[in-house]
């Protein structure tokens, strides 16, 4: 698949305020193709081990009580280009410097409760994506 996907989260704080579906709603508007999507509620376990490279960070167990304390959805997006994309659509991790118009200067509101999730790379697209979705469900 190259670089045509990305993994995404519509993050706890975005869920609880009902932002979802205008996130989506700008996502497909953007030319990207949802291959997978489903809604979870992540466990601690699966937290600390999909955020393992941040475990030494100060933030890490803000990050982990953020993430689990109510559903999310995951899902892989598929587009040309799609990593680089769909960070430019989301825009900066904190969201006073994001730029206009991007999903966290909408719908974000700290470095913390940033709204959305997007892979970093092409090849953290790969592995997150696998973290998440079997083969039998993505189309
Ligand atoms: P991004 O999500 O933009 O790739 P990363 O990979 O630097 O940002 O950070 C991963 C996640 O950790 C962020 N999405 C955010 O939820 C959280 N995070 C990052 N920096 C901070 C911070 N200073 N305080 C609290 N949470 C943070």
């Amino acid at each position: 698949m190259g670089n045509n996907i990305t993994f995404t989260m519509i993050k706890p704080d975005a869920m609880e305020k009902g932002f979802a579906g205008d996130i989506l709603s700008m996502i497909l508007k953007s030319g990207f193709r949802i291959s997978a999507l489903k809604l979870i509620h992540l466990t601690k376990n699966q937290a600390i081990s999909f955020y393992n490279i941040h475990r030494k960070k100060p933030f890490f167990e803000e990050l982990v009580t953020f993430m689990t304390r109510s559903p999310i959805i995951v899902a892989i997006l598929e587009k040309n280009n799609a990593v680089e994309d769909f960070r430019k659509l989301i825009g900066s991790t904190n969201p006073e410097e994001a730029e206009k118009g991007t999903i966290r200067k909408l719908f974000a509101t700290s470095m913390g409760e940033n709204a959305i999730h997007g892979s970093d790379s092409v090849d953290n697209a790969q592995v997150e994506s696998s973290f998440f979705f079997a083969g039998k469900e993505i189309f």
